[in-house]
């Protein structure tokens, strides 16, 4: 197979220093919750509330990375990535989000750097992916100022211990999660159904990021040490693009989930379309004065996660409490066409394409990187003459064709540098907690023995000769005809 829609698949080359990377967080792999000092975060006590998380699941001994990590490191390596996305947990150097620093927490970390970069691998560091240190929410979490003070002073920390080494900073992962999920939805830690809150959080959020940033600069010494936020950005489509109420709707869905985070961080300014949407819930007044212009510090590379994509049209008038639209009364979401992953996402490579097409558009000065996709699958170990394999075709097809995309882009003038596969393994896939498999290394987690499945090997292959390749060992690829 070599064609499908207008472009060429396999053979497409990357350019030279094309970073191929893999991506995790801790929560969702580290396990050791309670060792070495680690306090408690938000994710502690949500998934340890009854109905919180499928099965009952939580994080508490996940993949065992906190114990693993030669092992882990070395499969790393041995798939060829030049990089490796990963998070520090909050609650491991600083317990209770405030007060004292846990020495074990950055030795942790440290020896994490070190065992990337003796391996020829970039360490690329998030602060913060939904981790809160528990004692922080007990005094209002996101919705609380002080929150985002406090995450400045965890980074300044972090970053006078592994300045020197960590190559791409990246402060925080998806806030539009933290926030909307996490206070508007519930659907996250740690679970409240407030539009208010989540509009404060969404804030707040936006300030720890400049904060941390300020921060990070000041410490830093790595000369070439590039500096981000990873945002998800919805690829939203109007159901209608000649309809203008549809397209209105769209506007709405980029206001919450896009503007809402980047004008602030990139721009400076809150999208006065998003104020005006949302202003029978709050009038902002927590956005202090001097605010947006410490939220917008300068970054090097914009880190975008993407999934799928949604389509907006106007709808009947409607609540929007307890969803993680805030204030989007007459938006109304369309199903969008298959095929589906396991987590019941639409595939959609062109999403991918247009998302970066897009994004360039609004903000051409930054180098973006594709922080996290990937594709959960029900994935199976099979054994062949004691040889354990998995193959997992649709996640193959899955990343040929989205890689397919990004170099698309690249070819139409984006400035991509860096594609992080979402997840390196198997781990806790948060409220679906280890039903979903988005790894392209399979883990047993009753023997936490690891696998890689078919993924592993076709990506290794990518990452090695920068070239996408034409098959995989002994794999197929599924039907052309989709892009
Ligand atoms: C997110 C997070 C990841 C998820 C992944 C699959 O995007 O939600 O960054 O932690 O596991 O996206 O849902």
């Amino acid at each position: 197979m070599s064609a499908t829609g207008d472009f060429r698949i396999s053979g497409l080359q990357f350019p030279d220093g094309f970073t191929f990377g893999a991506a995790s967080a801790a929560y969702q792999i580290e396990g050791a919750a309670t060792e070495d000092g680690r306090g408690a975060s938000i994710w502690d006590t949500f998934s340890h509330t009854p109905g919180k998380v499928a099965n009952g699941d939580t994080g508490d001994v996940a993949v065992e990375f906190y114990h693993r990590v030669d092992e882990d490191l070395d499969l790393i390596k041995s798939l060829h990535l030049s990089a490796y996305r990963f998070s520090i947990a909050w609650p491991r150097i600083i317990p209770a989000g405030t007060g004292e620093v846990n020495e074990a927490g950055l030795a942790f970390y440290e020896r994490v750097v070190d065992g990337l970069i003796a391996r020829g691998i970039d360490p690329v560091v998030t602060l913060y992916h939904w981790d809160l240190p528990q004692p922080l929410e007990d005094r209002g979490g996101w919705t609380n100022r002080e929150t985002s003070y406090a995450f400045a002073r965890y980074a300044r920390v972090v970053g006078e211990r592994l300045g020197d080494r960590v190559a791409v900073w990246t402060t925080l992962n998806e806030p539009w999660c933290s926030a909307y999920l996490g206070y508007a939805s519930g659907e996250h830690a740690p679970g409240h159904r407030s539009e208010l809150e989540a509009l404060q959080a969404v804030h707040h959020l936006n300030l720890a990021h400049g904060l941390a940033l300020i921060e990070l600069r000041e410490v830093v010494t790595r000369p070439d040490a590039k500096f981000s936020v990873t945002n998800c950005l919805a690829t939203a489509y109007a159901a209608d693009p000649a309809n203008p109420e549809d397209v209105d709707a769209k506007r709405q869905i980029e206001a919450l989930q896009n503007r809402a985070f980047t004008d602030p961080q990139l721009r400076g300014f809150y999208p006065p379309d998003l104020l005006e949407d949302t202003k029978h819930i709050t009038d902002w007044s927590f956005v202090r004065d001097g605010d947006v212009q410490l939220i917008n510090q300068p970054i090097d590379i914009l880190g975008i996660n993407y999934y799928c994509t949604g389509t907006a049209r106007r709808g009947p008038e409607h609540s929007t409490e307890g969803t993680p639209y805030p204030g989007a009364t007459r938006v109304e979401a369309v199903e969008q066409p298959g095929p589906y992953t396991d987590m019941g996402w639409n595939i959609a490579p062109h999403g991918l394409y247009d998302l970066l097409v897009a994004t360039h558009e609004a903000y051409p000065e930054f180098d973006i990187m594709i922080m996290e996709n990937g594709a959960a699958y029900r994935d199976q170990v099979v054994e062949h003459n004691g040889v354990k394999r998995v193959h997992d075709p649709e996640r193959v097809d899955f990343l040929l064709r989205h890689f397919a995309a990004a170099h698309r882009a690249i070819k139409a003038g984006v400035p991509l540098t860096g594609y992080f596969v979402w997840s390196l393994m198997d781990n806790f896939e948060w409220a679906f907690g280890y039903a979903k498999r988005f790894g392209i290394v399979h883990v047993d987690y009753e023997t936490q023995e690891r696998t890689k499945k078919d993924s592993a090997l076709w990506y290794a292959n990518l990452a090695e000769t920068g070239v996408i390749p034409e098959q995989l060992a002994g794999g197929i690829l599924s039907s052309p005809g989709r892009n």
